[in-house]
């Protein structure tokens, strides 16, 4: 770890740098082998632009197929909400759902930056992260359903999924906790040294939670592979960003203490994952932790059914006419980067996989009684196995 008074003129310069850490290393060297940070230099925000920018996805593939791989993504994410949702309409089911209307650019986007193997940690409203994670549909609506077949054998439901064979450590209703779990998750990769990232997403309000402060300082020093994604909707909860927190530039946060932070528009697909895939990048490299926060906007309720009265109707209106899965389809089109066919395509391809995961987890039995004390701790059946 690197002298905790280090001085920022010892960290701008390099040289120095490296000495005052080298020497701080061997007298504080600890059987963890991390390693002095490298620098952290503030870098420039980059310029939001539209949400077609050919130069934003250029940097990390053809914008061609880097916005049909997002397409994708995004409408598997919007389908299979659609279709969750309508179980709560109807009363067919009951469980807590969190709407991730204008996140599904932010949410793809990670998803697509991430190996299968690298780490996650998201939140309630996590249905597009885990999503474009690779969890497949069939596991995620069992799971919300309750089923046995769910990914949590249907004991987690809607908030708390996972599937650590896919990546996916946590989803957690505590605001802020997945960010410590994700810097024990970095720092395993950092110590198993196999070029694994953590990625943790979570909400605007969060980052007014001790938790994620001490998460932003302890990845920096430790110079940890963990890329913190705010999906900042502008609301928490009731209450919008300008009246729980004075200082809404919520990348200052991050480079408060040392850390790079990037401002992205939510609504431009390729922005955002021009940004997060050089976040990621940068993790894997071993260049320390990187901060992105997306700015969208919250057009439902907090949860699905709350009301939205406390919202201005013109900031609403406006959000939900920027739509990103519409408008991105739009822009495909637009830019003459796929035809009509081929996009009518995957929706038809991805309403077929969406009413076949909600046949599968409809056809699925309950999680019955007995189930609920298995993998549980302290469980005497399981730790007999
Ligand atoms: C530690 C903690 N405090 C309070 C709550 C209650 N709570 C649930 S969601 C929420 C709002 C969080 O807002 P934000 O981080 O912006 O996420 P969003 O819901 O907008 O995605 C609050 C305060 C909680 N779940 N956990
Ligand atoms: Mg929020």
């Amino acid at each position: 770890m690197c002298p905790p008074l280090l001085s920022r003129g010892l960290r701008d310069d390099p040289s120095r740098r490296a000495l005052v850490c080298e020497s701080y290393v061997m007298q504080n060297s600890r059987p963890t082998g991390i390693r002095c940070p490298p620098p952290h230099f503030r870098k420039e925000l980059p310029v939001v632009s539209s949400p077609t920018s050919v130069a934003a996805a250029e940097s990390v593939g053809t914008p061609a197929d880097v916005a049909l791989n997002l397409y994708r993504s995004m409408r598997r994410m919007r389908a299979l909400e659609n279709a969750l949702q309508k179980v709560l309409s109807t009363g067919e089911a009951r469980f807590p759902s969190y709407p991730i209307r204008g996140l599904e650019a932010t949410c793809a986007s990670i998803g697509l930056a991430m190996q299968p193997s690298d780490y996650l940690s998201t939140t309630y409203r996590c249905l597009g992260d885990v999503v474009a994670k690779g969890v497949p549909l069939r596991g995620i609506a069992a799971e919300f359903l309750g089923r046995v077949t769910g990914t949590s054998k249907g004991k987690g439901g809607s908030m708390h999924l996972s599937a650590p064979e896919l990546g996916l450590m946590a989803t957690t209703g505590i605001v802020g906790a997945g960010a410590p779990i994700a810097c024990g998750l970095g720092l395993a990769a950092q110590l198993e040294g196999n070029g694994q990232v953590a990625v943790t997403t979570f909400g605007d309000g969060a980052t007014s939670i001790g938790a994620i402060a001490e998460s932003l300082n302890l990845a920096a020093i430790w110079n940890l592979p963990l890329v913190f994604v705010c999906q900042n909707n502008q609301w928490a909860e009731h209450t919008s960003i300008s009246d729980y927190t004075r200082n809404t530039e919520l990348t200052s946060r991050a480079e408060a203490v040392g850390m790079r932070a990037v401002r992205v528009d939510g609504f431009a697909p390729l922005e955002i994952h021009a940004a997060v895939q050089a976040a990621v990048e940068e993790a894997r490299a071993g260049q320390g932790p990187v901060f992105v926060e997306s700015v969208t906007y919250r057009t439902k309720g907090h949860s699905f059914g709350s009301e939205n009265r406390y919202v201005p109707a013109e900031e609403r209106k406006a959000a939900e006419a920027r739509d990103p899965v519409v408008a991105f389809r739009l822009s495909i089109l637009q830019e003459g980067w796929h035809s009509e066919d081929t996009l009518s395509s995957i929706d038809a391809d991805v309403d077929e996989e969406v009413r076949d995961a909600m046949e599968f987890a409809r056809s699925s039995d309950p999680t019955p009684p007995e189930e609920m004390l298995r993998d549980v701790y302290g469980n005497q059946e399981d730790s007999r196995r």
